[in-house]
Formats: C-alpha cells, sequence, structure tokens
C-alpha cells in the first residue's frame, strides 16, 4: 500500500531543496560538495560527544558542521552554500524531544565581507520563499498531511538573548516558540553560551554579533549563525577563554582569514516546521534517532 504521508513528506523535502537551491544561486551563490570527515569540526558548546574514525594512522572526526570549512572556502569563492550531512551524538532521552536526529543535514552557508544584518535579511527572504514554493506548489501535500501553512510576515522581530531570559527564564526558547505566531530572531548571544567561532562586537565584551531563529507553533529552532572571528589574535583568546586546546584549532591561526558571516539550517526541522509533523523522524527514510536501533 502506498504510504500518502510519506510520500507528502519527501515531495515537500524535494520542494524545499529545490526552492533554497534556486533562491541562493539567483544571488550568487555556488554550491559545495560537503565535507564528510575531518582532522578537525565544530566543537559545539552544548552538544554531545563527536563521532570519529580511525584510518591511514589518523583520527578523524565525522563533521558536526562544516564551519571552519566554509570559512577557509570562501576565500575561494565570496558566496558559497552546500547541503552538509551532520552527525551529532546526542544524549539517547533526546530522541523524544520531536527535534533530534543524530545524522541530519543542514543547509550551511557562508558569505565573505558580510554582516549580520546581510545575514538576518538573507535568512527571511529564505524562509518566505520556501514557504511561498511549498504553498503554491505543494497544495495536496499539505492537505494530506492536514497542514495549515500560513504566509509568514517579515521582517520578523528581533530580540536580544538577555530580554528573551529575563522575560521567559532560562532555556525560554520551547516557551517563547510556542508563544509566536511568526518567527523570530534571537540577536547578541553571551559569548560563554556560544562556539568561539561568532564574532564579539567589539564595541560590547561578551556580546556576540550572532542570532538563532526560532519557529513559531513550538516547534523550536530553525537557524543558527553569525558574524565570524577573524582575526588571529581575538580568535586564539576566545579559544583559550573557552578552555579548549589552540593546538588542536592551529589550522584556523594560521590562515588569515576574511571577514565573513553566515548560518546554517536544518532541513528535517525545516520541512518537519513545514508539515506540521510531531517529530522530524518523519522526514528521513532512514532516521536516526538518539537511543534507537535500526537495521536499515
Ligand atoms: N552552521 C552553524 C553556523 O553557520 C554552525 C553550527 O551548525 N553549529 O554558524
Amino acid at each position: 500500500m502506498v504510504d500518502e504521508r510519506k510520500a507528502a513528506i519527501l515531495r515537500i523535502t524535494d520542494v524545499t531543496l529545490d526552492a533554497a537551491r534556486e533562491l541562493l544561486r539567483r544571488k550568487g551563490f555556488v554550491e559545495l560538495l560537503p565535507v564528510i570527515i575531518a582532522p578537525v569540526t565544530d566543537p559545539l558548546r552544548h552538544t554531545t560527544s563527536r563521532a570519529t574514525i580511525r584510518a591511514y594512522d589518523q583520527e578523524w572526526y565525522l563533521t558536526t558542521s562544516m564551519i571552519f570549512h566554509k570559512q577557509a572556502a570562501v576565500q575561494v569563492l565570496d558566496k558559497i552554500f552546500c547541503l552538509s550531512p551532520n552527525v551529532r551524538l546526542e544524549p539517547a532521552s533526546w530522541g523524544r524531544s520531536g527535534r533530534h536526529l543524530f545524522e541530519f543535514v543542514q543547509l550551511d552557508l557562508e558569505v565573505r565581507d558580510a554582516t549580520r544584518d546581510d545575514m538576518l535579511a538573507l535568512g527571511e527572504h529564505l524562509l518566505v520563499r520556501i514557504v511561498e514554493r511549498i504553498r503554491d506548489a505543494c497544495s495536496r501535500e499539505l492537505n494530506t498531511l492536514g497542514r495549515d501553512l500560513t504566509k509568514l510576515r517579515a521582517p520578523f522581530a528581533r530580540v536580544p538573548y538577555r530580554d528573551a531570559e529575563e522575560r521567559y527564564g532560562k532555556g525560554f526558547e520551547e516557551r517563547l516558540s510556542c508563544e509566536i505566531e511568526d518567527p523570530i530572531w534571537i540577536v547578541d548571544f553571551p559569548a560563554e553560551v556560544r562556539e568561539f567561532y561568532d564574532r564579539e562586537d567589539p564595541s560590547r565584551p561578551g556580546v556576540l554579533l550572532d542570532m538563532d531563529l526560532l519557529y513559531p507553533e513550538g516547534y523550536g529552532e530553525a537557524l543558527s549563525g553569525g558574524e565570524r572571528e577573524h582575526e588571529p589574535g581575538q580568535i586564539r583568546d576566545r579559544i583559550r577563554r573557552q578552555g579548549l586546546d589552540s593546538a588542536v584549532y592551529g589550522s584556523l591561526l594560521a590562515v588569515a582569514r576574511p571577514p565573513s558571516a553566515g548560518f546554517g539550517i536544518g532541513i528535517e526541522r525545516l520541512v518537519r516546521f513545514l508539515g506540521g509533523l510531531p517529530h522530524v523522524r518523519e522526514v528521513r527514510l532512514f532516521p536516526r534517532v538518539p537511543g534507537e536501533p535500526t537495521e536499515m
């Protein structure tokens, strides 16, 4: 028997990727092939352990995010994106969150000489365009899923992290996401809660020029990014303040990198939001859910 629900979700995923690629190419972006194993990968402040493999007498990480490769890539091309498979070994209990897969794909992009404001505008444009395309091209699929996907109204509101925390308390993300009707930007994360590569505002020490986007209706985090640290002295200082080993990230310090900004948007979470799905597992034919064994 044909699984209409599954087929509808896969078609929505396909149109989502097509809409994203179409918009980014029109804006001059070039798509890169993903890096899946590397000697250095995103240290991720709050997640998990990273998966490694041993090959050719060397330890390799499975990519947690392509951040460092994106930063290197903008030395060659000024606007790049990639559909990047990421592996993050989250705790088994997170499998029930509805938002976590330990293998997922993010649309990861980076732009040389861009600012956070440029990225806020691009993120809005991208999401508004994708929702428009899905509403136009996938009305049958949305119907199958019983999803009433409303048009998004940009620009989205911007709330500084400290204000959101004051109003909704620690771990405000879920509560805030349940309360809003349009996506909302969280900006200005404190340096200690984020990775060292997001740029510290030179005029506000301890505050980063970065952002997250939250989906409405309780779907949680959509996108994460910011301007990047690019001066070796500042990168070294941020690595030290986070208690990381600068030798591990030596390749970052050795290469002069151009100023850049970018973000990554998780595809499974995006399709979950578009389709109004209870769990991201439904977006993949072969989902990797933390804590769930699988045979295929
Ligand atoms: N892709 C994110 C960024 O561009 C990084 C991440 O996934 N942790 O900032």
